[in-house]
């Protein structure tokens, strides 16, 4: 039986994707470095400092800084990031969560976040739907970040569920390698081409429900 539902943030329950691109954009400028769209997408659910080191290594200077000034870097970006993010309301929760969220309530599954980032709790709270999640899995416990299962086995793991009853959504190609890895039903948001690896892949979150969430998973 389908239990829980293991929720990615970024760019699932809401598109904080433009505020990290927005802000590590700004953070590569200072350091000489481009950060563009394109490559942005390899930074989708990598955390904070494994973001960091891609876009140093896509600079070629991998090795040109101390450990104290990356964590300064993150640091920056990151105050830069919370203070985009400030403006959010429930209006910016992605179109169809907030009914999927009040139908796996009703139905008594489970929900669970499994974000990568440390201020999915500050962002669950400025769109108000915190009170529909079970738990939120802290990424800082994990031992690996995504595209490593650890962040999905903890969340089936909160749910008190096993990862065969659980469902993952995501909206990047390393989440989806995570839920995978887990050995969860993947579903992804967004371009089949780059997601084709995961169960079900919709264009976006206003496809998303608890039959077609069922369906996926049955399968
Ligand atoms: P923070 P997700 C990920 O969230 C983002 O996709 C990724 O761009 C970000 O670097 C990462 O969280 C860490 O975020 O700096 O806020 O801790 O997609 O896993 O919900
Ligand atoms: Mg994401």
């Amino acid at each position: 039986m389908l239990k829980a539902v293991l929720f990615d943030l970024d760019g699932v329950i809401t598109d904080t994707a433009k505020f990290h691109f927005l802000a590590w954009r700004d953070l590569g400028a200072e350091l000489g470095i481009t950060v563009d769209e394109a490559f942005n997408e390899e930074l989708k659910g990598v955390s904070r400092i494994d973001s960091l080191e891609r876009i140093l290594a896509h600079g070629g200077v991998a090795d040109k800084y101390s450990s104290a000034e990356k964590e300064a870097f993150c640091t920056k970006k990151n105050d830069h990031y919370l203070e985009l993010i400030q403006e959010m309301t429930p209006a910016d929760i992605l179109p169809g969560i907030l009914p999927l969220l009040k139908e796996l309530r009703e139905a008594g599954l489970k929900t669970i976040v499994t974000s990568a980032s440390k201020n999915a709790p500050g962002i669950l709270a400025l769109l108000q739907v915190k009170d529909y999640f079970d738990g939120i899995v802290d990424p800082a416990s994990v031992a690996a970040g995504k595209p490593a299962p650890d962040i999905f086995l903890a969340g089936a793991e909160l749910a008190g569920a096993k990862p065969a009853e659980c469902i993952g959504v995501e909206d990047a190609a390393s989440g989806v390698d995570a839920i995978k890895a887990a050995n969860i039903t993947a579903v992804a948001i967004g371009d089949a081409t780059v997601l084709g690896h995961a169960d079900r892949v919709l264009a976006d979150t206003s496809a998303l429900s608890l039959a077609v969430l069922r369906d996926t998973w049955e399968q």
